[in-house]
């Protein structure tokens, strides 16, 4: 569809759509159909800008490489605000302005700034197309990279026009990557504003809407991902009664046959892809996935929560994945994927570091820049991303699609932790499992434009990811009880793959072979498995824990399931710190358990 907007018979949409065109100026308008005629045009128009390199359409068929500018490589939680009339309603943990300053802010940065570009215009569904659970939003934008990650990771084009109908709402989502060019000025292979300040991923949850500026990278500028499938989907959630989480979802089987649907929450590089499509070690035990990101959970009529994926791809971490640590992401970008930030073989393909395949002797890296081995840098930007459609997933599970979402009998929650935290632990309830999820913690990565392996706090991985006040999102977690039976609620467990020795090693293997804790987790739900009670929680006994065939030193298992007293009570007079700033909006029942656990922890 090209032209203008007269086949848009929402007449909202009409109009929002026509007031972008007069704000931003840009050279013409599209409408993406979401045809696979489509996809395929817009590729080559990356192709044609340098955006996109074609790969080897042997070694990698119908797969793109793309490179990013220096300064747009990461989401930038620092540029990312949520705007509301009054800064409570944000929380002391998110970017706050005043909607109405904001907005005219906004309006003055996208003034003209599609000039000499298209606009593209994306209807995008999150979760299957009509679904009463689903949302529909429409990311107008002028970057066609986006155009086409977004047809891979969310469902896109008439059909969603069609189920909006005459009068159905949307959320509206404006990108600009904020380089308008000027009559006749040449076009960069990826424009973007370069100034960090001038970057700007704004969320107006009362509205709600999201306007992005000025960068064209992952979370940035796919707005269905992180800005209304988290952001503006939890503010919803809260609002309707369900929660919008940073999970991944995976269904494990036993041998016997027994199928158990598991979510979990770890901060942005942490393992939820890795966990989602795990091959287990175990003998008979299998993983299919769901989903590898984000969950979108619901009390159903049975009174069990139940969860959904609201995307169709994966927008996956590429340093690190191999044919050892996740063969079936390796399986699922075979073909009709886009690499972003990946290095680039002579051969055409694309390699990055930890792929299990030798680093190339030359190849060209991810700034575009001829590489070697020797070359004292790497070759694969950190934060490198695939976008692979998830149908494509040799392990997907039959119900990924389903709109009514799987029923979970666990909820995880993580983080990347060197110390303290042991391999696994269970909640004593789901009030405690609340207060373990806002207790967490991780050590920064690569997927924020910032400084890595700090820890912070990241309660429920959702520090980056929460419209509205942190404080009331703990208090909708634990109001979850009083919606069910708390009986009929997942059970809730902590894990932590990334504890280290003195010297720096990981004491435990991970990958596949978590599969030995989710057996654990599957136990304790069936009521067999063994367990300790600990001041923090139920930990396996080493007797618990299937360790067959693995071999661990004996020192290494003892600190992965032990718990240092001194240590944890350091980290609950860390946390009591870390609540003060919530004020009145901390529930008392945290509040609770923190003093609860202090007194189990002793020494006070
Ligand atoms: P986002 O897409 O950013 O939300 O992240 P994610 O949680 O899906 O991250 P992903 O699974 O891609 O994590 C990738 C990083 O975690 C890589 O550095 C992996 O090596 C590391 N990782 C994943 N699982 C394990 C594990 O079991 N053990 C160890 N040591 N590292 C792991
Ligand atoms: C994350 O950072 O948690 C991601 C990648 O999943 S992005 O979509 O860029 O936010
Ligand atoms: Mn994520």
């Amino acid at each position: 569809m090209a032209g203008g907007f007269e086949a848009i018979k929402n007449a909202g949409l009409r109009s929002w759509l026509e007031e972008v065109q007069r704000l931003c100026r840009p050279e013409g308008v599209y409408v993406c159909d979401g045809s696979e005629e489509e996809y395929a045009r817009i590729c080559r128009t990356c192709v044609d800008h340098g955006t996109f390199t074609r790969l080897n359409e042997t070694l990698r068929p119908n797969c793109f490489l793309a490179r990013s500018h220096p300064s747009d490589v990461a989401r930038v939680e620092d540029r990312t605000f949520i705007c509301t009339p009054e800064q409570i309603e944000a929380g002391p943990t998110n970017n706050w302005a005043e909607s109405g300053e904001m907005k005219r802010k906004m309006t003055a940065m996208f003034d003209g700034c599609m000039k000499g570009r298209i606009m593209y215009v994306i209807p995008f569904s999150m979760g299957p197309i009509g679904s009463p659970f689903s949302k529909t939003g429409v990311e107008v934008t002028d970057s066609a990279y986006v155009v086409a990650n977004m047809i891979i990771m969310t469902r896109v084009g008439t059909k969603v026009l069609e189920a909006l109908g005459d009068d159905g709402s949307f959320i509206p989502c404006l990108h600009s990557v904020g380089a308008p060019l000027g009559l006749g000025q040449e076009d960069v292979a990826w424009p973007c504003e370069r100034d960090p300040v001038k970057k700007f991923i704004v969320h107006f949850p009362d509205e709600p809407s999201i306007w992005s500026y000025g960068s064209g990278y992952g979370g940035n500028a796919l707005l269905g991902k992180k800005c209304l499938a988290l952001r503006i989907a939890s503010a919803m959630a809260r609002k309707e009664g369900w929660l919008a989480e940073h999970m991944l979802i995976l269904a494990l089987t036993s041998p016997q046959g027994k199928k158990y649907y598991i979510a979990g929450a770890f901060p942005s590089a942490c393992g939820k892809t890795n966990l989602a499509m795990m091959r287990p070690t175990l003998p008979g035990w299998k993983v299919t996935t769901i989903g590898d990101d984000i969950a979108w959970m619901r009390i159903g009529p049975d009174g069990r929560l139940y969860a959904m994926n609201p995307e169709t791809g994966f927008f996956g971490v590429a340093p690190g994945t191999s044919y050892d640590s996740n063969p079936n992401a390796m399986e699922t970008f075979t073909a009709n994927s886009i690499f972003t930030n990946a290095a680039l073989t002579d051969e055409g393909d694309i390699w990055w570091e930890d792929m299990g395949i030798p680093a190339p002797a030359h190849a060209i890296d991810w700034e575009g820049a001829d590489w070697t081995p020797d070359a004292g840098r790497k070759a694969a930007h950190p934060n490198s991303r695939f976008t692979a459609p998830a149908r494509q997933c040799p392990v997907i599970d039959p119900d990924w699609e389903n709109p009514a979402g799987v029923p979970l009998s666990a909820v995880l929650f993580g983080g990347r932790r060197a110390g303290t935290v042991p391999l696994v632990y269970e909640a004593f309830d789901w009030e405690h499992g609340v207060f373990m999820g806002s207790a967490a913690g991780s050590e920064t990565t690569a997927a924020n434009l910032s400084k890595t392996g700090v820890l912070r706090h990241d309660p429920f991985a959702m520090l980056p990811f929460c419209g509205y006040n942190m404080g009331d999102y703990f208090a909708h977690w634990l109001s979850m009880a009083e919606r069910t039976d708390e009986s009929r609620l997942p059970r809730i467990f902590f894990v932590n793959w990334f504890r280290k020795g003195e010297d720096g090693h990981f004491l435990w293997p991970g990958y596949g072979e978590n599969s030995r804790v989710l057996k654990w987790i599957s136990e304790r739900i069936e009521g067999r498995g063994q367990a300790v009670k600990t001041p923090i929680g139920n930990l396996p006994s080493a007797e618990a824990l299937d360790l067959t065939g693995l071999d661990i030193p004996a020192a290494d298992l003892q600190a992965l399931l032990t718990v240092d007293r001194e240590a944890w009570q350091a980290e609950a007079a860390e946390l009591a710190r870390y609540y003060e700033q919530f004020g009145d909006r901390l529930p008392e029942a945290l509040r609770r358990q923190l003093a609860a656990l202090q007194e189990r922890l002793g020494g006070r």
